[in-house]
């Protein structure tokens, strides 16, 4: 079983919640209701078209982001995502995903480090539990904002030492085709677990699929990586609670990373490995699919997705229809993260 203790307690949560709101920083969720489509004090584009204000949940106008973003519905969060491992529908991964064990389990972080160790759950739950609510935004321009508990990865390879000949990390997801259908030869050949060409989802843009047809070439286990800086850089999270509660299995369970800035393929679910190495890792996007698919990654809507524009996105809180906002460069994190990519062409390291 999971300790339980790990989890912030729930007055505890709401009472942070309440702090913030006594702050002023909830002040953005209630200019929602009054300032339709116009840009904010703060120069950033407020959703188009609003939802109403009755049909937003009470309990998300008290959640917000620090752009007074609310959050996404935690029931919203588990029924939709992308869990290729189980299934290439987007809306059945928590079903498929439902019976993942997820306990016991280890992460064994090594490769150019001085102190290689494999670490229990527990021990990296002991590194700290901090609440981020960070937006996520996905390659096929959806998005959510999600109330995430975890720690920063730095706090973790600070553990390790990386050496100086360390320049990249790998994350490597579980690889376990007798719980995960979707990693055995065929798994999708015939086309089943596919979602359907339109899905009917309210306000969904279901041809934006990142798969692109039944027989795309999966190599698993699901990996990614980031630049030692990027791996570093106090936004990265390695997420284990979600709304205050364990992660789910189908959000990532038992930790996952979070990398708010950078399309949500980056943020691998599931993880049993990090590796420090010289070379940039390839990711199981980039090998499946080379032209769609980068290292870096960025959100950035300057850079179409080579099938659809990457201006705009469906910004999913659970309403019908669901609004429509403008994507943000870095996913409104520039004033974070703009400086680790000074001097490069983000055409190019897409
Ligand atoms: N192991 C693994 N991690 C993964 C994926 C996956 O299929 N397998 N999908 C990625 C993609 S494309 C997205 S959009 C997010 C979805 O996260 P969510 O389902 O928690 O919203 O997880 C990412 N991490
Ligand atoms: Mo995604």
């Amino acid at each position: 079983m999971r300790k339980t203790s790990r989890i912030t307690p729930e007055h505890i949560y709401l009472s942070r919640r309440r702090f913030l709101k006594g702050a002023g920083l909830i002040a953005g969720a209630v200019a929602l209701n009054a300032c339709t489509g116009q840009a904010s004090g703060d120069g950033r584009q407020r959703f188009t078209p609003m939802p109403t204000a009755t049909s937003i949940p009470p309990a998300n106008r008290q959640m917000v982001d620090e752009f007074g973003d609310p959050a996404t519905p935690l029931e919203k969060i588990r029924s939709f995502g992308n869990y290729y491992e189980f299934t290439r529908s987007k809306v059945d991964i928590q079903e498929a995903a439902a019976n993942l064990v997820t306990s016991p389990w280890q992460v064994e972080v090594g490769g150019l480090v001085n102190k290689p160790q494999v670490f229990d759950l527990d021990d990296l739950l002991a590194l700290g539990q901090e609440e981020r609510i960070y937006r996520m935004r996905c390659m096929e321009a959806w998005s959510m904002v999600i109330p995430w508990t975890g720690f920063p990865l730095a706090k973790l390879l600070q553990r390790v030492e990386p050496t100086s000949a360390a320049k990249f990390v790998r994350f490597e997801s579980l690889f376990d085709p007798a719980q995960m259908p979707g990693q055995r030869p065929g798994a999708y050949a015939d086309g089943s677990h596919s979602a359907p060409a339109n899905t009917p989802e309210p306000g969904e843009v279901a041809q934006n699929q990142m798969g692109a047809s039944p027989d795309t070439p999966y190599v698993w286990p699901y990996a990614d990586g980031l630049r030692l800086d990027e791996a570093m850089h106090p936004l990265t999270l390695l997420a284990t609670g979600i709304y205050g509660k364990p992660l789910y299995p189908e959000n990532g369970a038992p930790i996952r990373l979070v990398v708010p800035w950078k399309y949500a393929f980056k943020s691998v679910k599931a993880i049993v490995k990090i590796e420090l190495v010289t070379e940039m890792p390839t990711s199981f996007w980039m090998a499946a699919m080379p032209t769609e698919h980068g290292f870096y990654a960025n959100v950035n809507p300057d850079v179409p997705h080579p099938r659809w524009s990457q201006g705009r996105e469906f910004r999913y809180l659970g309403l019908d229809p669901e609004p429509v906002i403008p994507t943000l460069k870095f996913n409104g994190y520039a004033a974070d993260v703009a400086q680790l990519y000074t001097g490069m062409d983000l055409a190019k390291n897409f």
